[in-house]
């Protein structure tokens, strides 16, 4: 059995940095699934990450199931409700939104979906979730019925990711929501970093290998791309050759 967590602190001693691709199981087809998988799998990608917000579509487990037929990239869920639970995945992102002050989505959901998660036999990663403004609202920032963190306050993601970490969580994943017209800034991303031991994931927005390069020199540990991937696949080499060089950078 892979243990997910325990690679991603051993890279992040390594100041080795991650690319995990978003899959929406709502957008793909076998046939884009197939095509996706190819590409990633010479790009080296580290992770696919399976989830949404809303997702409409009710073939998760054939969606992992076909992933898992065809690479060893590791699958994690990414859940936007509690019904995104598959047992075909490698582990799953147990995502508190602690940038929201909507319980629901800081622990009761987990409530009533315990016994569920604990039996799917999954690697459950506690993740403190912290969604921040990404210039229009975006699909998440509606859905969760809280307000992101304003895109330029530092100080609000900083204390919160710190929060976070001295509650427990393992990891910290900073999303500006899927689409986001403004990805988070490096700034922000730098100041969680260095407030904060555990490993960060940034996504949502990010559209370029550059922009993937900055976040992981201002200290995010895996960049995950959804969208943008979606509208051109040819990204993933580009973008996971920029995550991967950004190695060098950190220290
Ligand atoms: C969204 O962080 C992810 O939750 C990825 O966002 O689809 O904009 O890449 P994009």
């Amino acid at each position: 059995k892979i243990d997910i967590y325990g690679g991603l602190v051993e890279k992040k001693k390594n100041a080795q940095k991650s690319f995990a691709v978003l899959i929406d199981p709502d957008s793909v087809t076998p046939s884009t699934l197939d095509k996706l998988v190819t590409l990633a799998t010479t790009a080296r990608v580290d992770y696919f990450f399976v989830g949404g917000s809303l997702v409409l579509s009710t073939h998760l487990d054939e969606v992992i199931q076909q992933l898992k037929a065809v690479t060893t990239i590791p699958v994690v869920l990414f859940p936007g409700s509690p019904s995104q639970v598959s047992k075909y995945a490698d582990a799953l992102l147990y995502l508190s939104l602690i940038s929201g002050r909507n319980p629901e989505l800081l622990i009761g959901q987990h409530v009533l979906s315990a016994p569920f998660v604990k039996k799917s036999g999954l690697e459950i990663i506690p993740t403190g979730y912290i969604v921040v403004d990404g210039g229009a609202p975006t699909t998440v920032s509606y859905i969760s019925n809280a307000a992101p963190v304003p895109s330029d306050k530092n100080d609000i993601a900083l204390c919160t990711a710190m929060a976070g970490e001295m509650l427990g969580m393992k990891l910290i994943y900073m999303d500006a929501g899927s689409g986001a017209q403004k990805p988070i800034t490096e700034s922000m991303i730098g100041a969680v970093a260095k407030n904060v031991d555990i490993p960060i994931i940034v996504g949502g927005g990010i559209t370029d290998p550059e922009k993937a390069y900055l976040n992981c020199k201002a200290g995010a540990d895996v960049i995950v791309v959804g969208n943008a991937i979606e509208k051109d696949p040819s990204l993933i080499t580009e973008i996971s050759h920029a995550v991967h060089s950004a190695k060098a950078a950190k220290v």
